[in-house]
């Protein structure tokens, strides 16, 4: 038996507990994602697959998933994370800095407008969700090529009028997103890459570091009691069991050469 006391706590924020997630299927057209560099052909079918083994990840912690139908026409939808803020009764619709995903907002917007009370939009500037953490006592905002100061103001006007506090940081250079190289993984606790913990921006926060090497594994959800993490990453891996998190890893292979991650791929709320 081991001796070892674990320093998890039960999910008990709104960061990190939830009921529900939306999804939306891959189109065939996800062939065509963006993506900073080339890193080979995604293989349509086994990134089906994994989509399907993400769907019943967060099912096993717990969630009831939504999964929305596909946008052929858009080859980055399955990312649904980048087109909408998910807040307790609220949600935010954004304004995707790529101009091929603005596509995606207002099929978001419909299907959340039948789950949340309140919904607010962001009509200036340019912010994708994939640049905002947000922690039990704040919401995290990291500047980005998709994300500028102007969309974060407009952002801050939003959540100055419901209540929550906002703070901007910077995602660092030729990083796509903000929580590419972050992730809350406890009420308290982020897990983050070097290189962004330098920048002091966690200051206040418990932190723990990717181990070197296993960057990509950075991103990653916190869903009840559960992380969710990319398959591949045995440092990262055993480091969260260690810490006597539950993980399940989910095979994330082809939506990594289309740049996309564990948070991504769903709204969680
Ligand atoms: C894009 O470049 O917009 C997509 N290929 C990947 C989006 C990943 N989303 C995220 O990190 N939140």
């Amino acid at each position: 038996m081991s001796s070892q006391v674990s320093r998890v706590t039960p999910a008990s924020s709104h960061a990190t507990r939830f009921a529900s997630a939306i999804t939306r299927r891959p189109a065939a057209s996800a062939v065509d994602g963006l993506r900073a560099q080339d890193q080979g052909a995604v293989d349509i079918k086994r990134l089906a697959q994994q989509h399907l083994d993400y769907q019943n990840a967060l099912r096993q912690a717990g969630a009831v998933v939504m999964e929305l139908p596909a946008l052929p026409d858009f080859p980055d939808a399955q990312f649904v994370e980048d087109t909408a803020l998910c807040l307790p009764g609220l949600a935010v619709m954004m304004r995707p800095g790529a101009e091929s995903r603005r596509g995606e907002v207002a099929p978001m917007r419909d299907a959340l407008a039948l789950v949340f009370d309140r919904m607010a939009d962001i009509t200036t500037g340019f912010i994708e969700a994939g640049d905002i953490l947000t922690t039990p006592s704040e919401i995290l905002v990291g500047l980005s090529a998709r994300t500028n100061q102007e969309g974060a103001d407009a952002l801050k006007t939003i959540l100055d009028d419901h209540g929550y506090a906002m703070r901007v940081l910077q995602t660092p250079p030729d990083v796509l997103h903000f929580k590419t190289d972050c992730s809350l993984i406890d009420d308290g606790l982020i897990l983050s890459t070097a290189r962004l913990a330098a920048s002091g921006c966690f200051s206040g926060y418990d932190t723990m570091l990717v181990p070197e090497g296993e960057e990509p594994a950075a991103n990653m959800i916190r869903y009840n009691d559960v992380i969710i993490m990319p398959a591949g990453f045995p440092k990262t891996e055993a480091m969260l069991n260690a810490e006597g998190f539950e993980v399940i890893a989910v095979g994330n292979s082809e939506c990594a050469k289309i740049d996309g991650g564990m948070s991504c791929l769903s709204l969680r709320f």
